[in-house]
């Protein structure tokens, strides 16, 4: 075909008349929609082809984009759902009522969405592992938002569900939807949801494999689908540190913190009906994050976390199903959500997901960061007030003040840049306890782990400094040795001679050098990609 690109010459606009067509055919069912609400749902079937084949998958493997929703997740049905049917009980008053209610953030966009077109105040409870782009979303769309610890249990006063409660009887014509015991939530995917399912595959499937969080989706469709097609097995997707897929063997230290947002709980919500799932197939953060990115890249599903997490555990559930078999994978939240954590190569190399990558063409790259490099930091303890921690910054020349707790294990920072944040941003005062003011989500080295300079440039590249910590084995509680800034790093390689005679690092021990996090430590993002927009409870 002649298109006109190789002749750079021609001036002349395109026959667009005249040239090849592709013309698909028209969606006639409606011309123009109401508004964004009623865009929900009717998410696309999608043939997955590269993951299956690699995996070595007989059965037909489809994904259900839920996270083609306007939102970006499958809770926009939800959240839709149980606002209309609040309205239509008269519970929901439009210019009066202030919905309420706690979330991993999915279903808080759901209903930001429904009270920005419908004219709610929104307020959204959000446990502050969850990422800075939902909260940035919910703000955007006019929502107001408060953080709770992520480690609060759920049936603590101070967790996300305990402080909905608490705000839903004090702030006056307060509407707590509550997506764990309302049955809009399984409903919203039993009419829908299901019965888009059934429909794209002729009401015959053998499996479908979906995460669990409220379970209000795969109870839902797992109900409808055994009405009309009894031989699919329903998988359910729970994530190691959670306790929905084995309940009766609880175990206090099977709560356990991971990565994967909006899939896993400490507690069974009434919207899980454990009898229509089949089995369960527990995920680690590690092969879920990995997976979301194959998704990406292979398949070009432009997906979040707990989409990697189901199919990582459908490529598992689907090899007992033969060539012809049907397998349904459902994709809940998009791309969005995560573009400053495992979308970022850094964020997975700080936390061993990813083997930090090799620069030959730095001759500093593999050499060690040494003890006597690092500049030190003033350290505080959390009792003291923010006056000593601003003297202490003062004095040091670092740019963060370490802060240690009474048993002098490092519990976060303390730096200019964050407290004027807090400050300006959040409703507090320099009165308040030096804990709020704390910045616990830091990147941080350990000297044991022998990391390299180019791990330490890589952290550098997604926070403004690294800490970096010493574990001597004959010590329970890590050394802080300082902290790292670019600054200190350029002056490292454009000046030390003995740095350049030391030897350097065995790429391969480089992998484990960011001794941060690992998989099921706390988060760890720098202060200036922290959430400062939203209120700390
Ligand atoms: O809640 P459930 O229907 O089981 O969906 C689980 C789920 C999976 N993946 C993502 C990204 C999610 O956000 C969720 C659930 N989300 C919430 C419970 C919420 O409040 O957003």
């Amino acid at each position: 075909m002649q298109n006109g690109a190789s002749n750079g010459s021609s001036s002349e606009f395109f026959n667009l008349k005249e040239l090849p067509h592709i013309i698909r055919a028209l969606d006639k069912n409606q011309k123009v929609h109401e508004n964004i609400l009623n865009v929900i749902g009717n998410t696309p079937l999608v043939k997955l082809n590269k993951i299956p084949q690699q995996e070595g998958i007989q059965c037909q493997m489809y994904a259900k984009c839920e996270f083609l929703n306007p939102g970006g997740s499958v809770k926009d049905r939800i959240a839709f759902r149980m606002v209309q049917d609040a309205e239509r009980q008269g519970i929901l008053i439009p210019g009066k009522s202030v919905i309420i209610e706690p979330t991993s953030g999915n279903t808080g966009i759901g209903l930001a969405l429904a009270s920005a077109v419908k004219g709610y105040r929104c307020i959204i409870v959000l446990p502050e592992k969850m990422s800075d782009e939902k909260v940035n979303t919910l703000l955007a769309l006019g929502s107001e938002i408060i953080r709770t610890p992520t480690e609060a249990p759920s049936d603590s006063p101070e967790s996300n569900l305990g402080v909905a409660l608490r705000l839903s009887k004090e702030i006056p014509n307060a509407v707590l939807l509550d997506q764990y015991n309302n049955p809009c939530n399984p409903l919203a995917h039993y009419d829908g949801t299901a019965e888009e399912i059934l429909w794209s595959l002729d009401d015959d499937v053998d499996m479908a494999v979906i995460g669990a969080g409220t379970c209000g989706t795969i109870s839902g469709i797992a109900h409808k689908i055994k009405e009309r097609c009894p031989k699919c097995i329903i998988v359910g997707v729970d994530p190691y540190g959670s306790i929905l897929a084995e309940p009766d063997e609880l175990n206090e230290s099977d709560v356990q913190m991971y990565e994967v947002e909006g899939i896993g709980y400490d507690f069974l919500p009434r919207t899980l009906d454990r009898k229509v799932i089949d089995m369960w197939i527990k995920t680690d953060d590690g092969s879920a994050l990995q997976m979301s990115r194959r998704l990406i890249k292979e398949e070009g599903f432009l997906c979040g976390g707990s989409s990697g997490a189901v199919m990582y555990a459908a490529t598992k559930a689907a090899k007992q199903l033969k060539a012809g078999q049907k397998c349904v994978v459902l994709m809940p939240d998009n791309i969005r959500n995560y573009m400053t954590k495992f979308i970022s190569d850094q964020w997975l190399e700080a936390r061993d997901f990813k083997p930090i990558p090799n620069n030959n063409e730095l001759w500093w790259w593999n050499k060690p960061l040494l003890e006597n490099v690092v500049p030190a930091t003033v350290s505080i303890t959390l009792n003291s007030s923010i006056t000593d921690a601003l003297t202490a910054l003062r004095k040091s020349s670092s740019p963060v003040v370490t802060v240690l707790d009474n048993k002098g294990n490092l519990s976060g920072v303390f730096t200019a840049d964050n407290t004027r944040k807090r400050l300006a941003n959040i409703s507090g005062s320099s009165a308040e306890a030096l804990e709020k003011f704390v910045v616990k989500k830091i990147y941080k080295v350990d000297l044991a782990n022998n990391p390299s300079l180019g791990a330490v440039s890589r952290l550098l590249d997604i926070a403004p400094y690294v800490v970096v910590v010493k574990t001597e084995p004959s010590q329970s509680v890590p050394k802080i040795v300082g902290a790292i800034t670019s600054d200190d790093l350029l002056m490292l390689v454009s000046s030390d001679q003995s740095l350049k005679n030391a030897n350097p690092i065995c790429a391969k021990a480089q992998n484990g050098n960011v001794a941060s996090t690992g998989k099921n430590g706390s988060i760890s993002t720098p202060d200036s990609l922290q959430t400062n927009s939203g209120i700390t409870v």
